[in-house]
């Protein structure tokens, strides 16, 4: 059965290669693309996104600009990860056709509307702006949306500071808006899981041996990410978190999950920005929660799948 998402990104090293994992994969239906400012200005990550589609041979995927900064807090990038152009490393090509006109959060909502209930997933993978807008605009979206999976948070490690990750810290107010809506079911993809996905070197080469210029590109990536996860959070090689979402979407077996409640604290002295994951007691049955958090990775099947997706894409 093919799965119809909505990425909604900030490309960003790894939500390119997220954007590849979903053009590539036959059992996902990349509906549209939105984005979000985070890694980088809006307008950057914009333009990325557009032109990793090219790159991908799939500029027809519609791509629509959304919220510039956070909700109530002043956006800081992560240039020092991502870079300058949020996709330092590689040279990008010039998307061949304009950007889609409207705003993302009014798409979202009307495609969500418009499409059949229960048939499309969302899957954020950079701050929550956009789909906490969504929310407060047309309430009715998070019945008709068939589930939430998003990359953002840990329950036990940050990366902006001891206990936030970045997109959650970056608007702590958006998350907390998406967490505690009534989604049919929301899966947090959170840094316990992603810190799973590193691309190590012999991941790199045996991408590098698919050997099209898109496999290139995608090594040029690692290369940059590499060094920037080294000289910023001492990595030995990066964590590519955001294709865990869209390999969880393929085949849920590649990630284990534990149901438990999830909030998002706004006041904390040195917790802004944790997502508080209540992983006492027994696992709460389906009915009870609706929240989950990843906590295992199956390394080899996780990057067998961003393989193949590089090799179908060609
Ligand atoms: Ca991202």
């Amino acid at each position: 059965m093919v799965t119809k998402i909505i990425l909604d990104c900030d490309p960003g090293h790894d939500d390119a290669v997220a954007l590849l994992l979903a053009v590539g994969n036959p059992d996902i239906e990349l509906v549209g693309v939105t984005t979000v400012g985070g890694n980088q200005s809006l307008d950057k990550v914009t333009y990325n996104a557009r032109a990793v589609l090219g790159k991908a041979h799939a500029a027809e995927v519609p791509v629509r600009a959304g919220c510039g900064r956070p909700l109530i807090r002043p956006l800081k990038d992560a240039a020092d990860i991502h870079g300058e152009t949020g996709l330092d490393g590689v040279e990008l090509p010039v998307p061949s056709r304009p950007l889609d006109e409207g705003h993302a959060v009014n798409w979202i909502i009307d495609t969500i509307m418009n499409s059949e209930s229960g048939s499309i997933t969302l899957v954020p993978t950079g701050p929550l702006t956009n789909i906490a807008m969504a929310v407060r605009l047309e309430p009715r979206i998070v019945e008709r949306v068939k589930e939430v999976v998003l990359m953002g948070g840990g329950y036990h490690v940050g990366n902006c500071g001891p206990v936030a990750e970045f997109n959650i810290f970056t608007d702590p107010e958006a998350a907390h808006i998406v967490f505690n809506a009534p989604w049919h079911r929301l899966t947090m993809i959170g840094l316990d899981l992603t810190h799973q996905a590193l691309c190590t070197p012999e991941v790199q080469r045996r991408i590098e041996g698919i050997g099209t210029d898109l496999a290139w590109f995608v090594s040029g990536l690692m290369d940059f990410f590499r060094k920037a996860y080294r000289n910023d959070q001492s990595f030995v090689d990066p964590p590519v978190h955001d294709p865990c979402t869209i390999a969880y979407l393929i085949d849920p077996g590649i990630i284990t999950t534990r149901r438990c409640p999830i909030d998002v604290e706004l006041r904390g002295e040195l917790t802004v920005g944790m997502t508080v994951a209540d992983l006492n007691g027994l696992e709460p049955s389906e009915e009870e929660c609706r929240t989950q958090v990843a906590t295992k990775l199956d390394f080899g099947r996780f990057w067998a799948l961003v393989e193949d997706a590089i090799r179908t894409i060609g």
